[in-house]
């Protein structure tokens, strides 16, 4: 769909048939030849970004595929859905809902529905930063009256991922008096494996949810709630202990947490785009208010970078259009994520979700159905983990998987010459990809070792790596709360720049709430003695074996 509402079917646009056709000589593309013959490919193809380096020039790409890509980013009308998004456009039209996750980083007023928006997100920075001083400063305090020392965030998708995340890769910056704890799963080995090791009394929870309905963070919270209670010796006790980040203030309150401790997040921040809101607040209360603005200021120089730059000096574009290169002209069905850093070790658990739940989708906007792919499979791991476990996939495998390296220059930890073998990793992997390795070089390395003339004939196959396998690597300077804030903006704004290609909504997620209404129909069943019968036979099967064997 265009930004002014009529749609165009993808595959029939000229510019989409003129990839299919670019792609048809794409095949002939050797990277090992494409730097061979142009010594500045590496300057071509990379952009910078405040502390952010993108290289982008282990494509498989020439001057012409970046051509094709941006004119079919203009026939999808993109720079309109930029401003839409910016402006608080309801662009999400299946819950008829504006995307404005970029105002919870934004300095100036924007006026929604008639509301001041900026305004309301200032107060609940404000009230924020009230609550993080108090509690890191220790003048608000548990039943006993001793401070906290431990946050506990109960949430789960959106309200987890991103928090736990950015907690961690910023665990330089955190308060040492204070640490933090994520609990999501609903299974109870989570919770009872994290509150045993903590005190009551100095226990501090906060309930993530944003339509404080999600079951298994109200399972968790209620459960953390007895625990308190039975310690504290009363209800009133345990109310210092919990806050709440939510858009559903009412129910939260009827929990009984403290008006005062209930911070407001709105409709019109996702889930999983709600870092930067009151969602937030277990970062902020660990690594400070102002680390945490600062992680805002970076996600907002990026915003900035992606509204105001021309398609192709913009990062966001960029990538978002290789990736349409490899999930539609090459069919590549997945997308590897390869941190070389282990404090950005759940960056791809939180890519998984912010691709897959935004773009995971199988009509557009409009409802058709769309006939190509969308969203990859996202996975991955940090390096140098992931060259011990799959990386041999990626090397000699039979699927083409475009990866993403990212590392950083500075380390926070000055160990020896471990950031300098963490990184020399990287650079390796991306190259070896890149270039692989033929028979003739892999014989040489056996002949270099020795090796008998007839194993070396019978290894030969086996030494061959084809490379020819993409790459994009993202080089930070240091991994600090405004570099992460950028790099987590430059992902968000991908998904969306692939999203107005493949016309789908990146700003809705029907496929989380048909698990939320499923769930809640079998737990009733559950409780019963009598067998089941009203599903199909498996599901049926399957419960009564559970209930038979439940005790
Ligand atoms: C994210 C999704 C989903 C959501 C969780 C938790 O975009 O909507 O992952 O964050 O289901 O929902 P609540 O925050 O409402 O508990």
């Amino acid at each position: 769909m265009s930004a002014s509402g009529k749609s165009a079917p993808l595959t029939r646009l000229p510019a989409w048939r003129a990839l299919q056709e670019h792609h048809r000589s794409a095949a002939g593309f050797r990277l090992r030849e494409l730097f061979e013959q142009d010594p500045a490919r590496f300057d071509k193809f990379s952009l910078r970004c405040g502390d952010i380096l993108l290289d982008y020039s282990k494509h498989l790409v020439t001057a012409d595929t970046l051509r094709l890509l941006l004119e079919l980013a203009h026939s999808r009308d993109l720079p309109a859905w930029i401003n839409r998004l910016f402006s608080g456009d309801k662009i999400n039209l299946s819950e008829n809902r504006s995307a404005l996750h970029t105002a919870l980083r934004a300095p100036g007023p924007l006026v929604v529905d008639g509301t001041d928006i900026a305004t309301d997100v200032a107060q609940t920075l404000s009230r924020m930063r009230r609550f993080c001083d108090a509690v890191r400063g220790g003048k608000r305090k548990g039943f006993s009256g001793r401070a906290f020392t431990d946050v506990v965030n109960i949430g789960i998708g959106g309200s987890d991922l991103g928090p736990a995340l950015a907690t961690e890769a910023l665990a330089p910056y955190a308060c040492p008096q204070l640490q933090s704890h994520f609990v999501s799963n609903v299974d109870a080995a989570h919770l009872a494996g994290v509150l045993a090791r903590l005190n009551p009394e100095t226990t501090l929870f906060v309930v993530a949810s944003k339509t404080f309905t999600t079951l298994e963070t109200l399972a968790n919270a209620r459960s953390a709630r007895d625990w308190l209670i039975a310690k504290a010796g009363s209800t009133a006790a345990a109310v210092p202990h919990f806050a709440a980040a939510t858009s559903n203030v009412a129910a939260a309150r009827e929990f009984g947490i403290d008006a005062e401790q209930v911070f407001e997040t709105w409709d019109w921040v996702g889930g999983r785009y709600s870092l930067w809101s009151a969602v937030g607040l277990p970062l902020a209360l660990t690594i400070g208010m102002e680390h945490f603005n600062q992680l805002r200021a970076g996600a907002h120089d990026m915003d900035a970078h992606f509204r105001n730059t021309p398609p192709e000096r913009n990062m966001p574009v960029i990538m978002g259009l290789l990736g349409i290169w490899y999930a539609n002209f090459f069919g590549a069905a997945t997308q590897a994520i390869l941190p070389y850093d282990q404090s950005l070790r759940l960056l791809p658990d939180y890519l998984q979700q912010l691709e897959m739940e935004s773009n995971g989708k199988c009509v557009t906007q409009d409802g058709s159905a769309v006939d190509y792919a969308t969203a990859p499979v996202i996975f991955g791991a940090a390096g140098t983990n992931g060259q011990h476990a799959f990386y041999q996939l990626l090397h000699q495998g039979t699927q083409l998987v475009p990866a993403d390296f990212i590392g950083c220059c500075q380390s926070h930890y000055n160990l020896g010459s471990h950031h300098e073998i963490l990184l020399s990793n990287l650079f390796a992997q991306s190259e070896a990809l890149m270039r692989g390795r033929t028979r003739d070089e892999g014989k040489a390395q056996m002949q270099s070792q020795d090796m008998p003339q007839q194993d070396i004939a019978r290894m030969a196959p086996h030494r061959v790596f084809p490379g020819n396998r993409p790459s994009t690597t993202i080089l930070i300077r240091k991994l600090e709360p405004r570099t992460l804030g950028a790099l987590l903006a430059l992902y968000e704004h991908k998904v969306f720049v692939q999203s107005v290609i493949w016309g789908v909504n990146a700003f809705d997620q029907w496929g989380v709430e048909l698990g939320k209404q499923l769930a809640g129909r079998i737990l009733p069943e559950l409780a019963t003695g009598t067998p089941v019968s009203a599903h199909d036979a498996s599901t049926n099967g399957l419960i009564n074996y559970f209930k038979a064997n439940r005790h």
